[in-house]
């Protein structure tokens, strides 16, 4: 098989570049390793900022997200029974669009699958030959068929576990890492939530997160241990350590039912460079990885997608390198200040073991100097509704 962009991983990048390539007539084929339900049924991002809108816009998919996305002009920090509002409308002009991470790549499968896509689940074995030269190919293996993709380009959107980034030599490529001390269990449940708005919440047991799908579906998190279980906490737990971290009105109104998904995930900073090595580009959490504080995992991934779509567009539609040469510079650009974002946003809202009496403080002065000061608000705001592209 040939095609002109090769895409490894039919997650949320995977399937924006495809759809936005097809837009400009670029033939693209996304190779997936699991199924497409089983893509589709993990639970993550839930907030889009206006540049991921208005991609999905130019892909022609963002009817759904348009009837059923639930703006959001602010959010809620607080800590202890204190609790303030950062206005992100009123600081920046701009908000943010509640909308579930599984409904935007459910409406880019359906985009894809009607306009004729070609995929490739359920692949095994992918390996990429020959990306630093004019005429790269992958092998993989479909239901025990060998099969080889032939392409001008890969696009590497296969997450932080895909082979993308391996697949580039290690004195080509540097790592910067940061692992924290603790993870978030997640709960879904079909329950109102608790407040229009999303809290974030700073409690002496740890950090709380209450978000939502939509009016009757609730997403909350709480900060855990990383040795924990999802099975170690019963829902009855769950929601009791919840209620414990967040302002006692809020909790006196929390509507608690049954969990319908409980998860763990760990908290991790990470930056691959460069994000490109030769006609391999690497996309979305192939190249990095931000803590969930500060909803900018997905959105870092569509500001990348959104780089590579111009440079591929340069190249077949004015026979330009410009656009792809300097992919991973200006990626890259972005990635690092959602990144200090996400680092920052993190160390202020959660509990660290072994945090000192001055390291508390500290993190009590840098929340009241949010609260009381317009430029701190405005600083948080314009990070949180994106930074421009
Ligand atoms: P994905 O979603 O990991 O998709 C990669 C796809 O590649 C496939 N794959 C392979 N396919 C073929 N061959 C291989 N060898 C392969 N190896 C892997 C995988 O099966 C998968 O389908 O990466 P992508 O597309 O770059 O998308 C990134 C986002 O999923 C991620 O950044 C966000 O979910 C992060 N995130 C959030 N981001 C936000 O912007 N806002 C949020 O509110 C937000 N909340 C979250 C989050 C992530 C969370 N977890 C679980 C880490 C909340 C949580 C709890
Ligand atoms: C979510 O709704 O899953 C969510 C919202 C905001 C975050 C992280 C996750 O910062």
């Amino acid at each position: 098989m040939k095609t002109q962009v090769a895409i490894i991983g039919g997650g949320p990048s995977g399937l924006l570049l495809s759809q936005l390539l097809h837009t400009r007539g670029i033939d693209s084929v996304v190779l997936e390793r699991k199924t497409k339900d089983y893509v589709l049924g993990r639970i993550r991002a839930g907030v889009l900022e206006q540049g991921l809108v208005a991609l999905m816009e130019k892909a022609g998919c963002a009817d759904r997200l348009h009837a059923e996305g639930i703006p959001h002009e602010g959010t809620w920090i607080s800590y202890g029974d204190e609790m303030f509002r950062v206005d992100f409308t009123e600081h920046t002009g701009k908000l943010v669009m509640v909308y579930g991470q599984t409904e935007l790549t459910s409406d880019l499968y359906k985009a894809r699958e009607e306009s004729g896509g070609k995929f490739e689940f359920n692949v095994e074995d992918v390996a990429i030959h020959s990306a630093d030269t004019d005429a790269p190919h992958i092998d993989y293996i479909v239901a025990g068929e060998a099969r080889r993709l032939d392409c001008d380009f890969i696009a590497g959107c296969d997450g932080f576990h895909g082979v993308s980034r391996q697949s580039i030599p290690l004195d080509v490529r540097k790592e910067y890492e940061k692992v924290y001390p603790f993870g978030w269990l997640g709960v879904l449940s079909e329950t109102p939530p608790v407040n229009h708005e999303l809290i974030y919440a700073n409690s002496p047991r740890g950090f709380a997160l209450c978000s939502m799908r939509n009016e009757n579906l609730s997403r909350y998190y709480i900060q855990c241990s990383l040795s924990d279980k999802p099975d170690d906490w019963t829902d009855e737990a769950f929601w009791q350590e919840l209620k414990r971290r967040i302002p006692v009105y809020q909790a006196e109104t929390l509507v608690m039912g049954p969990s319908i998904e409980k998860s763990i995930a760990p908290l991790r900073s990470f930056v691959t460079e460069p994000m490109r090595w030769g006609n391999l580009f690497l996309c979305g959490d192939a190249a990095h990885i931000v803590p969930p504080t500060g909803a900018k995992g997905l959105n870092t991934a569509a500001s990348d997608v959104n780089y590579l779509f111009d440079g591929l567009c340069d190249f077949y539609e004015n026979a330009s390198t410009d656009g792809i040469d300097t992919y991973s510079e200006k990626a890259l650009a972005r990635v690092w200040k959602a990144e200090r974002f996400s680092w920052w946003f993190s160390s202020l809202m959660h509990t660290y073991p072994n945090q000192s009496e001055f390291d508390l403080k500290m993190q009590v002065a840098e929340i009241e100097y949010l609260r009381s000061c317009t430029s701190a608000q405005r600083s948080m705001a314009e990070n949180y509704v994106g930074l421009p592209y």
